[in-house]
């Protein structure tokens, strides 16, 4: 699946013009208010960006995943509050539909999210089930044609826009294979939010806890129909997902460098432009080298990726995915550390992009799978070579 790159690259650069125009001009805003406006979420689905991912059949772009982190990279120039608002419905909220839903879920549900009618989150982690995902233990007990859920999920990414859920429960006993995936509609009895969580960054991002009292959903809501998969289905998600963030942290890095230049170039210390000492400069050179290395990464493995079967299990791709997330989510750190650097006190202050961006890209490290999470990806990947 891809767009023709005519038709791509038109996209791209409307994408472009809606960050400068749109975006940019509300970062302020949104990290004031701690809120995206719902004009700029009405914009964000004219423009289609809910449906970038999903088929043109279901209504949506269909972009390729190389073509989903180019656009990924572009809305990394931007406070990145404004694409969690469509990250889950891109990525992790549907991508388990599409890729192991049945023909009647992805007709039911694929459009709506396409369009953005529908929000839906990715609900995996738990209060004792982080990085060890399979030892989660929300419940789904049969009863008759149904199940009931009970549990609760923790650091829910748009829940408290979410109109549906694509959800891990325990159906068949312990470990990954007992665990199903599920989708449910937030507006079932039983279903409760809890309040919104105070974050270190990422202002305008809404997260909470979803918790589960007796939820009863039709078992044909499990993606798939077929119970015990949801954790493979969960994986394959996060794989697709770790790609995006990986593009998404590289976007950051070229926003912080732009902002680190152009002060470079205008604050004048010791009567000459800070930018030209060449300790400046090579903090300069170091995040600039860094984010060409992490881009060309980011670009082989989604290509790699895209070369593959669509929605199959690949060891390879996940492990690619790996280790692009772990380099760049680490490397985006490191740039917004000599951005602040490069700003001296004035990197510290709120009013200055680069205090904000720095607090921002700290969570690129931690959700998705910790850069740990990565690294035994990857070495349990190595080990296994032949
Ligand atoms: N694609 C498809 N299947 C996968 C897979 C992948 N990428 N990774 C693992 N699986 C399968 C395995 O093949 C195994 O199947 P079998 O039992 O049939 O052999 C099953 O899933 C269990 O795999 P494994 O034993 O490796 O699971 P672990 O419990 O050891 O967990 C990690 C593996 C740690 C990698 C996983 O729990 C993880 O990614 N944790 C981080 C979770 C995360 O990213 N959370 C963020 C929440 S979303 S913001």
């Amino acid at each position: 699946m891809s767009l023709d790159q005519e038709t791509f690259s038109l996209l791209k650069s409307s994408v472009q013009r809606f960050i400068a125009e749109r975006l940019v001009p509300a970062e302020n805003y949104v990290e004031e208010h701690d809120l995206v406006p719902d004009d700029i979420i009405d914009d964000m689905k004219e423009l289609g960006l809910f449906g970038l991912s999903i088929p043109e059949e279901y209504g949506g772009i269909g972009l390729s995943i190389a073509q989903e982190c180019e656009v990924a990279y572009e809305l990394g120039h931007t406070a990145l509050a404004f694409r969690s608002v469509v990250g889950t419905n891109i990525g992790i909220g549907s991508q388990g539909i599409l890729m192991d839903g049945t023909e009647a879920q992805k007709a039911e549900y694929l459009p709506k999210i396409a369009s953005g009618e529908l929000m839906i989150s990715f609900a995996l982690t738990e209060p004792d089930a982080g990085s060890d995902a399979s030892a989660l233990k929300t419940r789904g007990e049969k009863d008759g044609d149904d199940y009931l859920l009970s549990g609760n999920k923790r650091y829910i990414t748009n829940a408290p826009r979410a109109g549906a859920f694509t959800l891990m429960a325990r159906t068949d006993g312990p470990g990954a294979g007992g665990i199903s995936a599920f989708i449910v509609p937030a507006d079932l009895p039983g279903l409760s939010l809890g309040k919104s969580d105070k974050k270190m960054g990422q202002r305008g991002t809404k997260t909470c806890d979803v918790n589960l009292d007796n939820v009863r959903v039709p078992s044909t809501n499990i993606i798939g129909g077929v119970p015990g998969k949801g954790f493979k289905t969960a994986m394959k998600v996060l794989d697709r997902g770790r790609l995006h963030v990986s593009a998404l942290a590289c976007g950051m890095a070229s926003r912080i460098l732009q902002e680190s230049i152009a002060y470079a170039q205008q604050r004048k210390q010791f009567g000459q432009r800070i930018g030209d000492f060449q300790l400046v400069q090579a903090m300069l050179a170091d995040s600039k080298a860094e984010l060409m290395a992490g881009w060309s990464l980011v670009q082989a493995a989604a290509r790699c990726y895209d070369a593959k079967p669509f929605g199959i299990t690949d060891p390879e791709v996940s492990m690619q995915a790996s280790c692009s997330k772990m380099f760049t989510t680490e490397m985006v750190g490191r740039v917004a550390d000599r951005g602040v650097q490069i700003h001296g006190g004035a990197g510290y202050i709120n009013e200055y992009k680069v205090e904000r961006f720095y607090r921002d890209v700290r969570l690129l490290r931690l959700y998705e799978g910790t850069t740990q999470i990565q690294q035994l990806i990857i070495g349990k990947h190595l080990m296994r070579q032949n």
